[in-house]
């Protein structure tokens, strides 16, 4: 059993897919064992996003991530960082194939639906950094 951390980003939001994002987690056979409805501030952004602090998109990003309330979540299941990378696809909406996440659902590198650990160790403080132990039901 592993667990990852997924944000389903402000354009999810303003799109009205969150629903069908979670469907889609769930039909894959992950257990969603922790879920809230979050804003993010520059803070922790520049923490969760620290690997792009210094590009020229940085700023921008922070603003759209900032842009509305976003939905954390912890999923487990087995192999469950790499089930829900595939499930999202490639970061560039406008190259992730048809029938992943922001493939369908994107709109390009920045606005991409998703937010999904890329591994078991960054998963770990991923869900450290947003959720409480006391915030997580698994069964
Ligand atoms: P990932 O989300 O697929 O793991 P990362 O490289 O970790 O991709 O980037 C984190 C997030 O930063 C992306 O999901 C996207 O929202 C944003 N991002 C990455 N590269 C760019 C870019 O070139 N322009 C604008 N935003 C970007
Ligand atoms: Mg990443």
């Amino acid at each position: 059993m592993e667990r990852t951390f997924v944000m389903l980003k402000p354009d999810a939001i303003k799109k009205d897919v969150a629903g069908e994002v979670i469907s889609r987690l769930e039909k894959a056979g992950l257990e969603i064992i922790g879920m809230k409805m979050i804003k993010l501030d520059e803070k922790i952004c520049r923490e969760h996003y620290a690997h792009h602090v210094d590009k020229p998109f940085f700023k921008g990003l922070v603003e759209f991530m900032c842009s509305t309330p976003v939905i954390c979540m912890v999923l487990e299941g087995e192999n469950a960082v790499e089930v829900v990378r595939s499930l999202a696809g490639p970061t560039d909406s406008k190259k992730a194939p048809k029938g992943t996440i922001r493939g369908d659902f994107g709109t390009d590198v920045q606005a991409n639906i998703i937010h999904a650990s890329d591994s078991r160790e960054t998963a770990e403080s991923e869900i450290k950094r947003f959720f409480k132990k006391s915030e997580l039901f698994s069964q």
